[in-house]
């Protein structure tokens, strides 16, 4: 009897455990993000790159699967790199997953998220809806063309409409200078554009957005040649010893945006900028008089940041968007379609940061200052482009503003 029991109270402990098990792996596996499922993946990758193998006679014929979504143009540039067809890839491309939250960060950035939390740095006093509001893409799209108002500081503003300033902001309004714009790069700074030979794709752009110290000269076959406008932080302006020398500066319509106080006005944020670029800015004014160089309204990147902080599905970083995610929504107030390259990592995925420099830190893709993760969410539930473009080429396409009815 006392040993029959004892067997009973044996099995119990071994289904317990056994039932336990099950539970911790079923775990796991649900926490898998965008990363880890482009790990994951590389058996697809295999098939994926047999199957392009197969094709490679066939590729000038094939029909590019982007052109399917691309509601504005036809077949693109893509098609000459691109191998199989949408068909018989469709769902095999695991990539950045738009729900996803500080769960899926290394420990090192989880705790520098919780950190700038706690920090604050600009006051952010969010009274907004959300975390967690959910939008349809088309609502989204409406929201950030209505809320966010992509403007620059003019020689009207105080205090720049003094003799201090007097002369030195161009004249010609930002919007006239640029024009409305048919398709559009912005090229993200990232260490996977690295051997991507998505130069000449790039360059049959209508005009090409770049970040800070983003070079073209020694990476024309991966990032193209043209700049139509290089948006900068006043970091780079204030601390870049070349950036009054370089003369990669010199070519395209400049930008720089420098982070104020949460929703402070021009006058306060003059007072107290994040880094005090205004004589640097001056300088380069003096040596390059007729290159058009802006300053971003502070404002513009904390009406943003209430949007991503809106659908967010936690609190997000309380400091400002990236160079990155202000170039894309600029972008949209001036083309019809904005093609995003490397921005949402593609199979290249890499912890080098920059596709210019040697220096390796997963920061530069998962974010760490900046609210990255949740910019790059934004981005995929906007994207009208394939899985397949974003695995492939990195690639995601946006609508420009004037392309949406609201
Ligand atoms: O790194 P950065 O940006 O110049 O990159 C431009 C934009 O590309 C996107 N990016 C970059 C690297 C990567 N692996 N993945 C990406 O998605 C981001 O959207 C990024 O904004 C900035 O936002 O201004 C930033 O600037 C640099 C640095 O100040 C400049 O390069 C000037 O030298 C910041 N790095 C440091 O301060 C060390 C970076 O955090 C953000």
């Amino acid at each position: 009897m006392i040993h029959t029991n004892l067997k009973k109270k044996f099995s119990c402990i071994v289904l317990v455990c056994l039932l336990f098990g099950i539970i911790c792996v079923w775990k796991e596996m649900k926490k898998g993000d965008g990363y880890n499922s482009l790990q994951l993946q590389t058996k697809e990758f295999q098939a994926l790159k047999s199957l392009q193998k197969q094709s490679v006679g066939s590729v000038s014929q094939s029909v590019s699967s982007s052109s399917i979504q691309d509601p504005f143009r036809g077949k693109q540039d893509l098609s000459r790199l691109r191998g199989p067809s949408k068909t018989t890839l469709e769902n095999s491309h695991l990539v950045w997953n738009k729900e996803s939250s500080s769960r899926n960060l290394i420990p090192r950035l989880q705790k520098i998220w919780k950190n700038y939390l706690k920090m604050n740095k600009y006051k952010v006093s969010y009274k907004g809806p959300g975390p967690g509001v959910k939008f349809s893409a088309e609502a989204l799209s409406c929201h950030l063309r209505n809320q966010v108002n992509v403007s620059m500081v003019e020689a009207s503003d105080f205090p720049f409409n003094t003799s201090e300033w007097e002369g030195f902001l161009p004249k010609e309004n930002f919007r006239t200078k640029t024009g409305l714009w048919g398709r559009c790069a912005v090229v993200s700074s990232a260490g996977s554009l690295k051997s991507s030979q998505l130069g000449q794709e790039i360059d049959n752009h209508d005009a090409i957005l770049r970040f800070n110290a983003a070079p073209t000269d020694n990476f024309q076959r991966d990032v193209g040649t043209k700049t139509t406008i290089r948006l900068m932080n006043s970091q780079l302006v204030t601390t870049e010893r070349r950036f009054l020398k370089d003369s990669l500066y010199n070519e395209g319509i400049l930008v720089v945006w420098d982070p104020s106080v949460y929703h402070t006005d021009i006058p306060k944020w003059y007072k107290n900028p994040d880094y005090g670029f205004f004589e640097n800015y001056k300088s380069y004014r003096k040596l390059h008089p007729d290159q058009p160089f802006y300053i971003l309204k502070p404002q513009m990147p904390w009406e943003l940041w209430d949007i991503l902080q809106e659908m967010a599905p936690e609190e997000i970083q309380p400091n400002p968007p990236s160079s990155g995610m202000l170039g894309i929504i600029l972008m949209m107030t001036l083309c019809d379609q904005v093609d995003i390259y490397e921005f949402l990592p593609s199979k290249r995925k890499t912890d080098l940061c920059y596709y210019y420099q040697k220096f390796f830190d997963t920061a530069c893709t998962m974010g760490a200052y900046h609210p990255l993760l949740y910019e790059k969410n934004l981005v995929k539930f906007l994207n009208l482009g394939t899985d397949e473009d974003i695995y492939l080429f990195g690639k995601a396409t946006l609508r420009g503003f004037r392309n949406i009815s609201c």
